[in-house]
């Protein structure tokens, strides 16, 4: 029997500075080579709360944000073989094809198959699957977690153990995955190497997690907002620092530290003066620094080349390096193994009428990750 329309609760971004909207929409049923599948739960990550604040070049409304989720199987189009319905899937806003340049160049996770119709709030053919009253509303990152129901292409999907629950594996849709990627596959931390992590919200908790499990000799957390840093010491990290607490800048003081600086330093904020210090932080002749943070349009990063010509290396990551549907099922079963948890993370829970509360929280500093139940 081919599937229907549904009516589905969602938060709405109408526009962009305003509160999102909770609203019934219609979630058309899934097209060939798409899965329509029922959202379980969803955190909110530090993005969607940049999309919704109009600084992302990207953004557009109005939208369903919410990346980071993890859903069950309802309908699927046409030619669709890699899950079937009551699958448990972790949405995926870099998907897996397999096919593309950049899927068989085994040198990036950032599959392009779908990237334009993607960050053009669309599916691939070019329509979105989502309105209200006649009025279409835009897709966000292929995912557009914050619905009780919604659409992504067979390729954006992680299919996942049954067992695993999706009330927190959902967080490896997005920001525990990146943090934990970007040590581990991004700088690839070897043992007994010095780390400093920039920032110690969700991204920045992963990293620290990441660097642990490399063994790292020394994790330095870095933040201005000393409630964050108890969390920190729990998952390893030796030093806590809060730079208001100095009068020079903040990557002085960690070259002093360390004898002439750290050999990987992670920007988990999004600010691009953070993103120079933590450069500049690095040793000499080796260090790496990794860009996590997303930093609004217009913005831009700059050093004085010669903090490049001596050695020191500066590069991107984007969920962590980690490619969806072949690796994300094994961090998964990691999870399940008991080799890292991800009840740390989440301080708050709530239903999606309150969602609000959730983006505020998280710019009073107040929360880790809230996750939401539908
Ligand atoms: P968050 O809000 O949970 O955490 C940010 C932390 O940075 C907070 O603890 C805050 O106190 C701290 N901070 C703010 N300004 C600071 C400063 N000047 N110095 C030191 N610390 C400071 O955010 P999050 O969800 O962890 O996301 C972090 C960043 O990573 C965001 O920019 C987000 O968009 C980005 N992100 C990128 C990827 C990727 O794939 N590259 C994935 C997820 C998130
Ligand atoms: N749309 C923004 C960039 C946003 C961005 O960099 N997104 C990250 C994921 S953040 C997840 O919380 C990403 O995956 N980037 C790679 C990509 O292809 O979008 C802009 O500046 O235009
Ligand atoms: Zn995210
Ligand atoms: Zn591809």
């Amino acid at each position: 029997m081919s599937a229907k329309i549904i009516k589905s609760k969602a938060a709405v971004a109408w526009a962009a500075g305003q509160p999102l909207s909770i609203e019934e929409v219609d979630v058309m049923p899934p097209q060939k080579g798409e899965v329509r599948i029922r959202i379980v739960a969803s955190g909110v990550c530090h993005t969607d709360a940049f999309t919704l604040s109009g600084e992302d070049p990207e953004g557009i409304f109005p939208a369903i944000l919410g990346h980071e989720g993890g859903g069950i199987v309802e309908s699927i189009g046409e030619g669709v073989t890699s899950v079937a319905v009551g699958d448990h899937v972790i949405p995926l806003y870099t998907p897996e094809c397999g096919e593309c340049k950049f899927c068989k160049s085994g040198k990036t996770n950032l599959c392009q198959k779908i990237r334009e119709t993607q960050g053009k709030g669309l599916m691939p053919d070019g329509t979105t699957r989502f309105s209200k009253d006649g009025q279409p509303i835009y897709h966000y990152m292929g995912c557009s977690t914050f619905s009780e129901y919604t659409v992504l292409p067979e390729i954006s999907l992680a299919k996942v153990n049954k067992t695993a629950p999706l009330e927190e594996v959902c967080l490896l849709g997005c920001g525990v995955t990146t943090g934990m990627g970007a040590v581990m596959n991004t700088a690839k931390v070897e043992e007994g190497a010095t780390v400093a992590i920039f920032g110690i919200g969700g991204i920045g908790l992963s990293a620290v997690i990441g660097a642990t499990m490399a063994k790292a000799s020394r994790i330095i957390a870095i933040d201005i907002n000393d409630s964050k840093f108890d969390l920190a010491r729990q998952l390893g990290a030796t030093d806590c620092i809060n730079p208001k607490d100095y009068d020079k800048p903040i990557q002085e003081v960690i070259v002093e530290l360390t004898d002439g600086g750290v050999d990987y330093s992670f920007e988990c904020i999004g600010n691009v003066d953070v993103m120079r210090s933590a450069l500049e932080c690095c040793h000499k002749g080796w260090g790496e620094s990794v860009i996590i943070g997303v930093a609004g349009a217009g913005q831009e990063i700059s050093t004085r080349p010669f903090q490049l010509v001596t050695g020191r290396v500066w590069r991107g990551t984007a969920f962590g390096g980690v490619k969806g549907r072949s690796e994300l099922p094994t961090y998964v079963e990691r999870y399940l193994n008991g080799e890292f948890k991800l009840s740390d993370f989440i301080t708050h829970t709530m239903g999606l009428d309150a969602i609000n509360t959730a983006f505020d929280l998280m710019h009073e500093g107040k929360s880790i990750r809230s996750v939401i139940h539908f």
